[in-house]
């Protein structure tokens, strides 16, 4: 897998240049019907026409240096895991009106050998709807969505099977879709959901266009940097990983916040896994949102985090 960020900075210097050129455009529009001259400074002009030709430069090193180091693209996998069963790593945080039937959904999967709930300092009684369930439950302490994602895969890896799959304990996915995720694993070391098919989410799903789009956009900028892998959501936790893969990986995780579903994906391809993503259902959830879904303030903070995550790290 080739990690480029020379093409992510390129391409949104582009992308900047291009609104100034926007905004001198309208400029002038507005100001040759109201029969004056745009007042648009020759700085901002300027500025375009500098970020332009740094993005032009960026992109065009990109090309170059993979031909001076000798890059060559990662070629398709073929590791078939006919009798492989899963470890289902659950995440909870106050989820008691759903992480039973959560649990259960899973449980119930023919390839699911065990299911470890994660109740993350929940005040209400989920480890109690859990345990129903005849799951085992384990608390984390460390607050934080991705702080329990962790804990659910290591909890998940711990049980011993070649396959570890994350999801969300709020009745947002389904365990059906595991088998698509089977099928998918074949050719991957890693197989994510993606909750941006419209066709597979019910219209009361989490996923209104601007979290729709907010996640298209970040994936794709992901995308532009590690170029042969086609992503169109950063959130989805709903994943399928083998356990060698995810043994690789772990300990270079650490974001316990909101945005770690993108930084396990970053860290994945740094690692030249080979990541599918596929299309997963998405339904509404069952009790109160706690994370991005419902909240725009969360949902752009997020946003924020994994953007300087695509960047930077
Ligand atoms: N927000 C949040 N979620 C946590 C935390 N700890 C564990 N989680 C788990 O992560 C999930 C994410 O929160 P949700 O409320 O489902 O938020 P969302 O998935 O962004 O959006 P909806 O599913 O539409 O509500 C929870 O259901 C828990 O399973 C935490 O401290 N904060
Ligand atoms: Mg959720």
């Amino acid at each position: 897998m080739r990690d480029s960020k020379l093409l992510v900075y390129g391409y949104q210097f582009l992308a900047v240049a291009f609104l100034f050129y926007l905004a001198q455009l309208a400029c002038a529009l507005l100001f040759s019907r109201a029969g004056g001259a745009c007042a648009y400074s020759s700085g901002a002009l300027l500025s375009a026409n500098v970020l332009f030709l740094l993005g032009a430069v960026l992109i065009a090193a990109d090309r170059v240096v993979p031909m001076l180091s000798g890059y060559s693209r990662k070629s398709l996998i073929y590791k078939p895991v006919p009798d492989s069963r899963v470890a289902v790593g659950m995440t909870a945080y106050n989820d008691e009106l759903s992480i039973e039937a959560a649990a259960r959904d899973f449980a119930g999967q023919e390839r699911v050998a065990g299911v470890v709930v994660v109740d993350n300092n929940s005040v209400d009684r989920t480890s109690e709807a859990a345990a129903r369930a005849g799951v085992k439950v384990v608390k984390e302490t460390v607050q934080g969505y991705g702080a329990c994602c962790m804990r659910a895969m290591r909890e998940a890896m711990a049980l011993g099977e070649d396959l570890v799959c994350l999801v969300e304990g709020d009745c947002t996915f389904s365990g059906s879709d595991l088998k698509k995720m089977l099928a998918y694993i074949e050719n991957a070391d890693m197989v994510l959901g993606t909750r941006t098919t419209m066709e597979l989410n019910t219209p009361d799903s989490q996923l209104n266009p601007l979290i729709r789009w907010g996640n298209v956009l970040m994936a794709k900028l992901l995308q532009v940097r590690f170029h042969s892998v086609r992503l169109t959501d950063v959130g989805c936790t709903f994943r399928l990983i083998r356990r060698p893969a995810l043994e690789k990986i772990i300990d270079q995780l650490e974001v316990t916040g909101n945005h770690f579903s993108c930084e396990m994906m970053l860290v994945a391809l740094k690692n030249n896994l080979m990541v599918i993503e596929i299309p997963v259902t998405l339904k509404k959830r069952v009790g109160d949102s706690k994370g991005v879904g419902g909240n725009i303030a969360k949902a752009s903070v997020t946003a924020f985090e994994m953007w300087k995550l695509i960047m930077f790290r």
